[in-house]
């Protein structure tokens, strides 16, 4: 089913370290998804904890947090049909020695953490990070 939807996007600051925001943009742009929604925030730690509050209790969480805070990164909302699940194969698979050729983290992705960018996995969590960082 055909599905007009939002999703949150966030350049990480891996990637925008490397100053690619625009060949990763021109990506969604290509694919058809709009964004509708755009800034570039320097995260705190209480903020960056909070977003991903779903890792709390794994391993990595203390490395992701420092690594989300490390630099600026660009949050974005991306318009159009499905394009949660849209995004999340445009972006690759997390690791990217595990991304397909082609996909955002498979060519700009360095390891598990610093892997270039972060997309919304559910209509539930698209909504409620999109809420977090803006007000809609
Ligand atoms: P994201 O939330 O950032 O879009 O990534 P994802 O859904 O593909 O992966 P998720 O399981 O939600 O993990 C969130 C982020 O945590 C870091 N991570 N490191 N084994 C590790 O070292 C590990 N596993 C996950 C990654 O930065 C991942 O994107
Ligand atoms: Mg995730």
């Amino acid at each position: 089913m055909v599905c007009k939807e939002n999703t949150l996007s966030i350049i990480k600051p891996d990637a925008v370290a490397k100053n690619i925001i625009g060949s990763i943009i021109s990506r969604f742009e290509t694919a058809g998804l709009i964004i509708v929604g755009a800034k570039i925030l320097q995260l705190t730690y209480i903020q960056a904890s909070e977003f991903y509050f779903e890792h709390q209790k794994k391993y990595f969480f203390d490395s992701l947090v420092n690594f989300m805070i490390s630099g600026p990164v660009f949050v974005q909302i991306l318009e159009g049909n499905n394009s949660i699940q849209r995004n999340r194969e445009i972006m690759g698979a997390t690791d990217p020695a595990n991304a397909l050729a082609g996909t955002i983290r498979s060519d700009y992705g360095y390891n598990y953490t610093k892997n270039a960018i972060h997309g919304s996995d559910s209509k539930k969590s698209a909504i409620r990070e999109i809420s977090y960082f803006f007000d809609t």
